[in-house]
């Protein structure tokens, strides 16, 4: 069990639930970041053990669609955990509970989900700007994603856009296929907005390893290209619910294979589907 380096200020909790999203500095060990590393390039090379495909913006193949003149790729996936011991320790055991149960103000926290996103050196592709809540099969209120980057991450290199105060929007948003703002077929919801990165609501934080992002299920967020012929932007994102979240099934959403049982309007419960991570059982 590794404790965190600081647990989140009252001051950074505030700015959770006030802007629905929260930059985390030096709150993560880099060395417990930098044992991800197998793990996330077995994933972008494309014989990670986790389901790359599953990841609904990425499409079929787990791949962003490269444009003619890209040298890089976008490629990520899902659930990890479920068969990498490493990305599993990470997800449940590391210092990402003990954070994340403290900002959602929650006694239990329970894993939704992980996820290995990478944008290889000279990536064009953007992450359109989407919530998280249309990709889940819950409902609730704590609900929280983190980011968790391996490499030093600038605007330039692919950091995360968010629009500030989006969480608080009465808005339901349709999922999109991620790397275009083409809906996820099947699936329910408003378009998200058009939103410009520039706009000064948008937060675009420069984050090294150790640091990270706690963003709301329900924030408007996207990243941009990796512009940088050499650098890297690997991270990894975690996804937990607090004891407010119920089960809620979403018309046209693929479902993974350890969801099947859940049960609409059920609280999450330990288990494969749904691990406690938080207090550690
Ligand atoms: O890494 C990215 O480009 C997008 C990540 C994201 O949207 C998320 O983890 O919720």
């Amino acid at each position: 069990m590794e404790q965190p380096l600081r647990l989140p200020t009252d001051d950074e909790i505030e700015t959770f639930w006030r802007d629905g999203v929260v930059v985390l500095r030096d709150a993560l060990d880099p060395a417990s970041v930098a044992a991800l590393a197998p793990s996330v390039d077995a994933a972008f090379a494309g014989d990670a053990t986790g389901d790359l495909t599953a990841m609904a913006g990425a499409g079929a193949t787990g791949d962003g669609a490269t444009g003619a003149g890209d040298t890089g790729r976008f490629r990520g996936g899902i659930d990890h955990w479920l068969v990498d011991p490493v990305m599993r320790d990470f997800a449940t055991t590391s210092a990402l509970p003990a954070l994340v149960a403290a900002l959602l103000r929650t006694e239990h926290l329970f894993l939704y989900e992980d996820s290995i996103l990478v944008k290889s050196p000279g990536t064009r592709e953007e992450t359109k700007f989407h919530t998280d809540l249309p990709y889940f099969q819950v409902e609730g209120t704590q609900l929280a994603t983190t980011w968790c980057p391996l490499d030093e991450v600038t605007p330039d290199t692919g950091s995360l856009r968010f629009v500030r105060g989006s969480h608080l929007w009465d808005r339901e948003f349709r999922p999109n296929l991620f790397v275009t703002d083409d809906p996820l077929p099947g699936t329910e919801g408003e378009v998200v907005p058009s939103i410009d990165p520039d706009d000064p609501s948008v937060l675009c934080p420069s984050l090294g390893p150790g640091d990270l992002t706690v963003h709301h299920a329900r924030t408007v967020h996207g990243a941009g290209p990796n512009t940088s012929a050499t650098t890297w932007r690997r991270a990894v994102s975690v996804r937990y619910c607090g004891d407010d979240a119920r089960v809620h099934l979403r018309p046209g959403l693929p479902v993974s294979a350890h969801h099947r049982d859940l049960v609409e309007g059920e609280p999450l419960h330990d288990g494969t589907a749904t691990p406690q991570v938080w207090p550690r059982p």
